[in-house]
């Protein structure tokens, strides 16, 4: 649907302004003896998965307001991912969860892939729903059930992931667990722990020995007194038990409001178990807002440990696996998508430009006002032109929300797909 004449013009429009933009970051980088290529070329490396289920419309459990055009199966799904790397060069690869993603026909899949330049990234398992004739349910927990009978279940339903995975060459399990409690008393704390760490061992067992296992955590919900994994202590003594090849995944918006994020980030990557990373914004807990929303400052820090973590040679960290996970309740799910991977990019590039050298010194001699000021300089530092010339260097549009507008591409998929077409999902 989308041409790359659509792109080339809406290109067109811009590129004096971008120009213009692009020499002035250009000139202030080569000012500090950087080479901005180099920054556009490591933008250009990195790709962020979109989840498939954000690209149906989302909602509380209050209402949704779908706009139409939602894809309808994985095939269209695909093709939607397949746009938003078009626009933008930089979302590579899809997430799938099982079972509202299961494929009729792998080979046909792995073709559509193919033809859109895609992977997969991650296959995750649900067992925070029962699914229709599931002979013994969810309701008081999977992997850590007290029940035998629902704990194997779940169990095999993890393992039936893995194998989907293989069918279409992912090589990532995650795991979110949404077992927990509601009320004191209802669940004995360590009996809860021990047979999810039982479960997990299982399912990393029939895993193949160059996959890895994500594990999330989250603090509440669906489960309000507790969770069975609540935190990344707990992620990360579950990841030390099970073997090398577990890995603590963080979501950004599973945290208590005003948590230290970027120093849980450095401690994981210190003891590389930092596996993967599912991007959105946050305001109070797992709202699943668009990335950068509502505290670019905290997300702009969060990238900097990173980068200090990947660039340090000291730190063991395996490459992490980067996804978006948010739900577009209010947004169109496109522009949402490509408005959150634009603001990752954005914060990556600034983490870069820090100048680690100066930082270090700064720290080791307690000059508190220095190392700040290094930090805020760069978070002030606009460097969308460098996001947009990667773009535009990959085939993608310097602005890829306004070639998405410009190109009408919404009203083609409603006219497609139907205004009442309902993506699968949460
Ligand atoms: C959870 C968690 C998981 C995601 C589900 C849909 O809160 O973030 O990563 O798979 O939502
Ligand atoms: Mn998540
Ligand atoms: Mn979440």
């Amino acid at each position: 649907m989308l041409t790359t004449d659509i792109i080339q013009k809406h290109n067109e429009t811009l590129a004096a302004d971008h120009q213009f933009k692009l020499a002035y970051i250009s000139e202030l980088l080569s000012r500090k003896g950087i080479d901005p290529q180099e920054i556009i070329d490591k933008i250009k490396a990195f790709q962020v998965a979109i989840p498939s289920w954000a690209l149906g419309t989302g909602g509380t459990r209050f209402g949704r307001f779908p706009n139409g055009g939602e894809p309808r199966n994985l095939e269209e799904k695909i093709e939607d991912v397949g746009l938003i790397h078009q626009l933008n060069g930089s979302s590579d690869s899809i997430s799938l969860h099982i079972p509202w993603d299961i494929p009729s026909d792998a080979q046909a899949i792995k073709q559509l892939l193919k033809a859109h330049h895609l992977t997969i990234d991650s296959v995750n398992s649900n067992t925070f729903q029962d699914q229709k004739d599931q002979p013994y349910s969810y309701k008081f927990g999977s992997l850590s059930h007290t029940k035998k009978d629902s704990q194997n279940l779940a169990i095999e339903h993890n393992i039936a992931c893995i194998e989907y995975g293989k069918q279409l060459d992912s090589k990532v399990l995650t795991v979110w667990l949404a077992d927990g409690s509601n009320f004191p008393g209802q669940q004995h704390f360590r009996k809860a722990y021990q047979r999810t760490a039982d479960s997990l061992a299982t399912i990393y067992e029939a895993m193949p020995s160059d996959w890895t296992m994500l594990i999330e955590y989250k603090p509440y919900e669906p489960f309000f007194y507790s969770m069975v994994i609540p935190d990344w202590g707990t992620s990360y003594s579950l990841c030390q038990q099970i073997g090398k090849n577990a890995q603590v995944l963080v979501d950004l918006g599973h945290h208590l409001p005003n948590t230290n994020i970027e120093q849980i980030v450095g401690r994981l990557m210190h003891f590389g178990r930092l596996g993967g990373f599912h991007f959105n914004g946050s305001m109070y807990g797992d709202d699943d807002l668009t990335t950068g929303s509502i505290k670019p400052y905290q997300f702009f820090l969060i990238f900097n440990e990173l980068v200090d973590g990947m660039q340090d040679e000291a730190v063991k960290n395996p490459p992490l696996a980067w996804m978006i996970d948010a739900s577009h309740n209010t947004k169109d799910p496109i522009e949402d998508l490509l408005q959150s991977v634009n603001a990752i990019l954005a914060t990556y590039a600034k983490a870069l430009l820090v100048d680690r050298e100066a930082l270090a010194d700064a720290q080791e001699n307690n000059d508190v006002l220095h190392a700040e000021e290094i930090l805020r300089d760069t978070f002030f530092t606009d460097v969308r032109a460098l996001v947009s010339e990667a773009s535009r260097q990959l085939g993608g549009a310097l602005d890829p929300v306004g070639a998405f507008r410009n190109g009408k591409i919404r009203e083609g998929l409603i006219s497609k797909r139907g205004k009442f077409s309902v993506a699968t999902g949460l």
